[in-house]
């Protein structure tokens, strides 16, 4: 038995919101969370029952142990950070929009410790311990040694016979759509489960239309086994060898919608690993939905839920 289902590593940042729907400008006093895709991911697979493993470069300070401490909650193996006493770790401040006033993200993240994991520093064993591999476009942003990291992970992933996870994860903050494009899409060729959104396969590459005729498209250019576009509110559509599903999401109250797309993720994998493609899109449905009814960027959704939500019982009083 392998220790970890997957390991994934990233960018984990303190995120501070504002209370009570405030805006950043007027706000007194802040929530205390943490934004990061990948720990996202790792946090919702181990709801699910799974083994995850995450990993980052933190500042041994009280923030950095902040932040692991929160992630280790979950029961994330987070052993394998790279712990250094200089540099700064990011903080995201993120203010929740309510409609009409959209969500917004202020980073403060350039040159934070994590953007400058370097492979050198990193265990790359952990990964024979592994069946999965999990990496986002948004490391590969971070900076030339978080991109090499991610190709060096991708490679050593491939030697060692794991399965890959790759969500691009479009950062309009980070990176231009074209340089980000031209960059995602070799890694985005070698693995066997790729995530997009539609917005990102149209802003990035072109892929329009109904999401038929985008999954076809998306599936021929990339080549994963499983293609997936999720379709915000229309629910996600994913292409399996052929094979194509296409999934309504649940009605939501929402809450915070960040971290929903990573909780996706999770539960997609979950159905992944069982090989079946319809409780893939509904349990990745399902944990996301339930991750948008709770503050801050961790799901807060149990195995029991989501199958239940998946089933298509997700409402009433629990007694
Ligand atoms: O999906 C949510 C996370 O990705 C977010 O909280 C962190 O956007 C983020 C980033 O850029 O690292």
């Amino acid at each position: 038995m392998s220790k970890y289902h997957v390991v994934t590593f990233g960018e984990t940042m303190l995120r501070l919101s504002p209370k009570n729907n405030r805006t950043l400008e007027q706000a007194d006093d802040f929530e205390v969370l943490c934004a990061g895709s990948e720990s996202n991911v790792a946090v919702a697979l181990s709801r699910l029952g799974l083994r995850s493993c995450w990993f980052s470069r933190l500042v041994n300070n009280p923030i950095g142990r902040r932040i692991a401490n929160m992630i280790r909650a979950h029961g994330v193996d987070v052993s394998q950070v790279r712990w250094t006493d200089e540099g700064r770790n990011g903080v995201a401040f993120m203010e929740l929009g309510v409609p009409p006033r959209s969500t917004e993200v202020v980073y403060d993240r350039a040159g934070s410790a994590a953007s400058r994991l370097d492979c050198e520093s990193v265990d790359w064993d952990v990964l024979k311990e592994a069946k999965h591999l999990h990496v986002t476009g948004i490391t590969v942003a971070l900076g030339p040694s978080c991109a090499e990291c991610v190709a060096i992970a991708i490679a050593k992933a491939r030697e060692e016979g794991l399965t890959i996870s790759f969500d691009v994860n479009y950062r309009q903050k980070l990176w231009p759509p074209r340089r980000a494009a031209e960059v995602l899409e070799p890694l985005m060729k070698q693995t066997d489960v790729l995530f997009m959104t539609s917005d990102d396969a149209d802003r990035l590459f072109d892929i329009s239309g109904n999401a038929e005729k985008a999954i076809e498209a998306a599936s021929q250019r990339f080549g994963a086994k499983w293609t997936v576009l999720t379709l915000g509110g229309d629910g996600a559509i994913a292409g399996a060898e052929g094979n194509t599903q296409k999934v309504p999401g649940n009605s939501v109250h929402e809450i915070d919608r960040i971290g929903a797309g990573d909780a996706f993720v999770g539960g997609f994998l979950y159905g992944y690993f069982k090989d079946d493609l319809d409780m893939a899109l509904r349990y990745g449905l399902a944990m996301s939905a339930l991750k948008m009814t709770t503050p801050g960027d961790l799901s807060f959704a149990t195995l029991s839920q989501v199958r239940a939500l998946a089933a298509g019982d997700g409402q009433g009083v629990k007694r």
